[in-house]
């Protein structure tokens, strides 16, 4: 599967999204599949093309198979969004609801470094609960958890051996457009 993205991120290189408020996210992205989500000044959306132009490539089959194994539907997703994580990246907590149907769960994939996960309830109230997700980890948010609140705190560097220069890979497998 890494070598597989490392063929994603040579086609759709990682940039470091900028948020509508100007502000530098930490963490790097890409995206495979027919739609992928970016941020820069004139806000966050989904677009069928990476900022350069160019189409998003696909989504690799041995990622898709783990959506077609656990996400419960003979939907494909749209997007697989690709987070990379060095050692001091995080991600705040946050919802995802940019999607048109949030009947359909989102499967995230962890490869590479651990990272302590934070995930909370549908209302920003809620207390979160943490925990470690680990390389080969796979979620899937449905049901209630779709629009928990979640984000990660932090990565532990040197925990995976995978990636020869260390970090985490995070995958989100995403039905972006309505059915
Ligand atoms: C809970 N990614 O890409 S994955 C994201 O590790 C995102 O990169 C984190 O949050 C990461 O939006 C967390 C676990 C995850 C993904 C999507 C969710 C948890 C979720 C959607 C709804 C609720
Ligand atoms: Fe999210």
């Amino acid at each position: 599967m890494v070598a597989a993205l490392r063929a994603v991120v040579a086609a759709a290189p990682l940039v470091q999204p900028v948020t509508p408020g100007g502000r530098q996210m930490s963490v790097r992205m890409t995206a495979a599949g027919r739609l992928g989500w970016v941020s820069d000044r004139q806000g966050y959306r989904y677009q069928d093309r990476h900022p350069s132009g160019a189409p998003w490539p696909a989504i690799p089959d041995e990622v898709l198979a783990v959506w077609r194994r656990v996400a419960g539907t003979p939907r494909d997703p749209d997007c697989c969004l690709v987070n990379y994580y060095d050692t001091a990246a995080r991600m705040g907590l946050h919802q995802d609801r940019d999607e048109g149907d949030f009947s359909f769960p989102v499967v995230s994939i962890s490869l590479g470094d651990q990272a302590l996960f934070r995930l909370g309830g549908q209302s920003r109230a809620e207390g979160t609960q943490s925990f470690w997700l680990s390389s080969g980890d796979v979620l899937v948010l449905g049901g209630a958890s779709r629009l928990a609140w979640h984000g990660i705190d932090r990565v532990r560097p040197g925990s995976s051996t995978l990636l020869p220069r260390g970090g985490r890979i995070n995958l989100t497998l995403r039905v972006v457009d309505l059915p």
